[in-house]
């Protein structure tokens, strides 16, 4: 299952996913040993394989001819993709899904072989040994599509503004001619039920750019947390008379802006109870299926949340799906977690982190859950180097979405160069856990001197990161460090200090699941090769803090106005 609803009518498309692949391992002394694999799917998930780094080939078959769109989901870290032996194209990005369109396939059958790597390299300047796994494999879903010459690329629908009955909206269609003549096409659009504008143009080979200002969609509900009201929209392409390819997403009504230290939704202030989560199973490695995903954003739920921080990568369609019809908030963020300064310097971190901008943005616009575009977690903010990062790929995010802020975790308190570029500043703090001031304290003075030295005042403050570890199961009475009790307690003491600061919109706990971690490099001294900050363990099973963080979350509107 690639999407949670069909996103094309007159497309034929085929999903190569929910299916085994022949994956043969071409690394380590492992070497040449064959496996059936389910994609998607992680290695390190497969029995003897926890551990595998390195190469592995991953081959299927599939019968099409014409104008063919390959699209994969997801493959981490690496991917060099092969049809019938050619190399057709490669791709740098566990998290973000890429494409490419090969003309005129004989019809037939043909090999698909995606050669995948997860090693860490000089060159993967986004992955490194670190505290979560970076699965390998093809880790998210495979798409066949046929295609005409001039085919549909994506469609932006930017709602703007509620107007009674009607909602106003923009929106962009972007087509692709893949044939080297000017061909005439038409895009008409059908949004919620309704026909709505259609626009003719000379499409020269390459891009065209079919704009749609001010729309009037008419008799749509808002989007919000308790109605995540949800409508289809499809663009259809016409040609010589005859509707020849689509685009369909599924969008909802509502805005995002932020006025002085509130972002509001809709006009309301928002108060943000969240976690953040990683894409983590003991079973199935990142490579979660919907019911897994499902079963978390019920716990999600039941503990009293209203969003979730993807952090620290874009994350699967099926998850933002779910969380646009759940009516939960999404961050979602680009891939980098702690990258020091001299990694920032690798001539290709900065490349391959405003790639993962691009692709998410554009992949990920019409998600009405998004409503805040993360990047660089603890990344250097406290270098002129790496401010000059952080401001290009603001800079970057701005000029591909103006409808919703930005923000970046920071935990360099006292040196963070950086809190006058985002729209939110958010900060990453462990009181009572690595540190020994009180959550009031660290929260006051963090406030402060972002308020002054920081250049961050009047802005909204958000806690992107708070919590404590402890170990399921582990239960004694004298609080010792890593006993569920120890966790119970701080959690509580943490919620309640954060929510009784009315100049902080709210506040993401650390982390929703025991997760695994790199078992090469600093993160490996954990205890159990996990980052045991979860809630619930890695198998899902609440710890004492669940009750805990319920009891704090369950007592706090989803608004700030509301009481
Ligand atoms: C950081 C980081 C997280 C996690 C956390 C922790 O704040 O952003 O990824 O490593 O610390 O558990 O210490």
């Amino acid at each position: 299952m690639l999407r949670m609803f069909d996103t094309h009518q007159i497309r034929k498309t085929r999903e190569l996913s929910g299916r085994l692949w022949d994956v043969t391992l071409l690394s380590g002394d492992r070497e040449g040993e064959k496996r059936k694999v389910m994609v998607p799917g992680c290695l390190e998930a497969l029995p003897g394989l926890g551990n595998y780094r390195g190469w592995s080939a991953y081959e299927t078959t599939f019968s099409a001819g014409g104008n063919v769109r390959l699209e994969c989901k997801g493959v981490s870290h690496f991917a060099r993709v092969y049809v019938d032996g050619e190399e057709v194209t490669r791709h740098y990005n566990s998290y973000t899904p890429f494409s490419v369109c090969l003309r005129n396939l004989e019809d037939g059958e043909h090999t698909l072989r995606i050669l995948v790597d997860n090693e860490f390299r000089e060159e993967y300047a986004l992955d490194m040994p670190n505290d979560y796994m970076s699965y390998g494999g093809i880790s998210r879903g495979v798409a066949l599509e046929s295609v005409p010459d001039c085919y549909i690329r994506w469609m932006h629908v930017t709602p703007l503004r509620a107007e009674g009955e009607d909602w106003i909206a923009d929106v962009k269609v972007l087509c692709e001619n893949l044939s080297d003549q000017t061909q005439r096409a038409a895009v008409r659009l059908r949004i919620a039920g309704e026909e709505t504008e259609k626009q003719e143009r000379e499409m020269k080979p390459g891009e065209t750019l079919f704009s749609f200002p001010e729309l009037r969609i008419h008799g749509v509900q808002t989007w919000d947390m308790e109605h995540p009201a949800l409508y289809l929209a499809q663009a259809v392409l016409e040609q010589n008379g005859e509707e020849t390819d689509d685009w369909i997403d599924r969008i909802g009504f509502r805005t995002v802006a932020v006025e002085g230290r509130r972002v509001l939704l809709n006009g309301k202030p928002l108060r943000i109870k969240g976690f953040c989560r990683h894409e983590d199973h003991p079973q199935y490695g990142c490579a979660l299926p919907a019911e897994a995903i499902t079963y978390d954003l019920a716990l999600i739920r039941d503990l009293g949340a209203n969003s979730v921080r993807t952090s620290h990568y874009p994350n699967d369609e099926i998850f933002l799906d779910l969380c646009d019809e759940m009516g939960i908030l999404v961050w979602e963020e680009n891939h980098a977690r702690g990258i020091p300064e001299e990694r920032m310097r690798n001539p290709h971190f900065e490349p391959q982190c405003e790639q993962v901008i691009r692709e998410m943005i554009t992949e990920h616009y019409n998600h009405p859950s998004i409503y805040i575009w993360g990047i660089l977690n603890e990344c250097a903010s406290d270098t002129e180097y790496g401010r000059s990062c952080y401001q290009a790929q603001y800079d970057l995010i701005r000029s591909l979405d103006t409808s919703r802020p930005c923000t970046s975790a920071s935990c360099k308190f006292n040196k963070d160069l950086c809190q006058d570029l985002p729209d939110v500043c958010s900060w990453n703090m462990y009181p009572y856990w690595y540190e020994e001031r009180s959550a009031s304290q660290m929260l006051r003075d963090t406030m402060d001197w972002v308020e002054t030295a920081g250049n961050g005042a009047g802005k909204p403050f958000l806690v992107s990161e708070i919590g404590a570890g402890a170990i399921y199961g582990f239960r004694d009475p004298s609080m010792d460090v890593w006993s569920e009790e120890r966790q119970a307690e701080i959690l509580g003491k943490q919620l309640r200090e954060v929510a009784a600061c009315e100049e902080c919109m709210g506040m993401y706990i650390w982390q929703f699941c025991d997760v695994r971690v790199a078992r090469e490099g600093w993160a490996m001294h954990r205890p159990r090769t996990r980052n045991n900050k979860g809630v619930v363990d890695e198998y899902r099973r609440p710890k004492l803090s669940y009750a805990a963080v319920r009891e704090v979350f369950q007592s706090l509107p989803d608004y700030w106005d509301e009481r």
